[in-house]
């Protein structure tokens, strides 16, 4: 395989540890947990893994362990650090004792229900150390979530001698790690079950997670795209740019690139939600300010738009949960089947009430096709398609026409649109994701040796230098709680929106204004991995604030 001179240079880079994690370390054990909410009805779905304590890892004697087999799986999107996760894993589990070996399952849970997989030597490891991409064994959306797929998972874990299990993925794939560890406890099957907290969209985060991996490299890669577009903008000065970012529901990733950036206009789903905001207001909110800097001159400017935003728009909300109900088969619980698209919408015209209709009627017909059709394998809409920045900057057109017939609005307005997500997911990582994911993974090798299920792997204090971080493991059932999720009440563990009373989004309010009216963009630049530390080892500006 051909590399660049940075991946050459990169893949000499040591991550760093904690301290705590670089010699033998003993188990601290705080007291026993309880779930975020709908205690009874959590504890008594899973007997064997709630109310257990929450971990430290503390420096301790050196031990003799028996070799151990371990499987990994790399579940749903990409995000940068994945490999150094299971680089830091492999290590780990080699330390335990060097006949250890690591499976990789192929092509996500999918490969564990299958029996796909591969082991992973140092030859194949070295080739990915600090490198993007979940490409060494590949991901995949298979829900785990159905006994016979436990049972086809135990005989391939049998056969390979694996006695523990890591599941490298967001919220909906750890809630799947934690049935899992139940199922396997319950049945006495000895095998445990270690999730790892991953996803761009930083919304698998609370007391015990500080952040999701991949979320910083992520962010500082569409800040750095979104920084060149304001520079070429203030350059031309002609072009509206509309420019949606990923992050499924919560707006985590516009926040923190908003802070980074200092843009025009950023959306916040949670707060148009809170402020009950229709489509209406959000147009004229985002139209005012086009007006205001075209009376200023400035026929220029970016307007940042958090994928999700159609979703919290209250009418809009109430529509997506009841379509969620109707394409729902209330006898199997699994989305009903329809022969195509056409006869689906027609399904759905059909089941949904009065005004849901109404409102489904009102979008343009792409997004209400877009609402109709398919899930993703968890439930959720499918928002990556759904070309709001497009939408948007439609109706800001049309609301501006309508001011300028009114004499309230003189300017011109061009637009350009960009949608950033996948450009982020597989970035190298940057200096705190590669130490961040190599610690995840070498901590989960402690939590396996120490006979753990049902935890997640997680590091604290990170805006700490490494050698001063926090690892240890968090019980899965202490975040979970019951939502309705596909017309059916199940446990989950709880999404992290953002909070608008917490202190990023307060700096973002504080800002806002000047940012509108001002240009006082700000041009972050490439990820840097090799230099001074102020340019190479800073972590999220929501993060430092949130731990401020
Ligand atoms: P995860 O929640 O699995 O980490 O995925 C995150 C994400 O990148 C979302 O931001 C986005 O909505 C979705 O994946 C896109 O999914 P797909 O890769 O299937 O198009």
């Amino acid at each position: 395989m051909e590399k660049s001179a940075l991946q050459i240079a990169r893949a000499a880079y040591q991550p760093k540890l904690p301290k705590a994690l670089q010699g033998p370390v003993v188990a601290c054990e705080g007291a026993a947990t309880q779930s975020v909410g709908d205690q009874d009805k959590i504890r008594e779905l899973f007997p064997n893994t709630y109310g257990l304590p929450v971990i430290e890892f503390v420096p301790g004697e050196a031990k003799q362990f028996e070799p151990i087999n371990v499987g990994v799986i790399l579940s749903g999107g990409q995000a940068p650090g994945g490999h150094n996760v299971i680089s830091g894993l492999f290590d780990g589990v080699k330390s335990i004792n060097p006949a250890s070996k690591l499976y990789g399952f192929i092509l996500g849970p999918g490969g564990l229900v299958d029996h796909k997989y591969m082991e992973l030597t140092s030859d194949i490891i070295d080739e990915y150390r600090n490198t993007g991409g979940f490409d060494i064994i590949g991901s995949g959306r298979t829900k785990l979530e159905k006994v016979d797929q436990f049972e086809k998972g135990i005989e391939i874990l049998r056969e390979l001698g694996i006695k523990a299990l890591v599941i490298i993925g967001g919220d909906d794939s750890n809630t799947n790690a934690c049935v899992l560890a139940e199922y396997y406890a319950a049945k006495n099957y000895g095998v445990q079950v270690i999730g790892c907290p991953k996803t761009i969209d930083g919304d698998l985060k609370n007391e015990q997670i500080e952040t999701s991996f991949g979320f910083d490299t992520a962010c500082k890669t569409y800040s750095e795209l979104i920084g060149n577009i304001q520079r070429d903008c203030n350059s031309a000065r002609k072009y509206w740019h509309f420019i949606k970012l990923m992050g499924r529901s919560a707006s985590h990733i516009a926040l923190e690139c908003a802070l980074q950036t200092q843009p025009n206009v950023c959306l916040v789903s949670e707060e148009v939600e809170q402020k009950e905001m229709s489509l209406d207001d959000v147009v004229n909110y985002i139209a005012n300010i086009v007006a205001a800097r075209a009376a200023d001159g400035n026929n220029f400017g970016t307007v940042l738009i958090p994928e999700g935003l159609i979703e919290f728009i209250p009418a809009i909300k109430k529509l997506i949960r009841e379509l969620n109900e109707v394409l729902t088969d209330p006898a199997t619980g699994e989305p009903r089947e329809f022969a195509n698209a056409e006869e689906q919408i027609a399904f759905v015209k059909g089941s949904i009430a009065a005004d849901n209709l109404a409102v489904l009627e009102s979008l343009p017909e792409d997004v209400a096709r877009q609402l109709c059709l398919d899930r993703d394998p968890h439930g959720n809409v499918q928002v990556s398609l759904i070309e709001t920045e497009k939408l948007l900057s439609r109706m800001v057109a049309k609301r501006l026409a309508a001011m300028k017939a009114e004499g309230k609005y003189v300017g011109k307005f061009s637009t350009q649109h960009h949608f950033f997500g996948y450009e982020g997911r597989c970035a190298a990582p940057s200096n705190y994701d590669a130490d961040y994911c190599y610690s995840l993974g070498y901590n989960a090798s402690r939590l396996i040796a120490n006979g753990k299920t049902g935890y997640m792997s997680i590091v604290k204090n990170t805006t700490a230098p490494a050698a001063e971080w926090v690892a240890g493991g968090v019980p899965i059932t202490m975040m979970m709680n019951i939502e309705r999720r596909n017309g059916a009440d199940k446990p989950v563990i709880r999404k992290a929106l953002v909070e608008l009373d917490g202190a990023p989004f307060k700096y973002f309010a504080a800002h806002r204004e000047d940012w509108a009216r001002r240009t006082a963009y700000v041009y972050p630049g490439p990820i840097q991995y090799f230099g001074p530390a102020e340019v190479c080892d800073q972590c999220t500006k929501t993060l430092k604030l949130e731990q401020a």
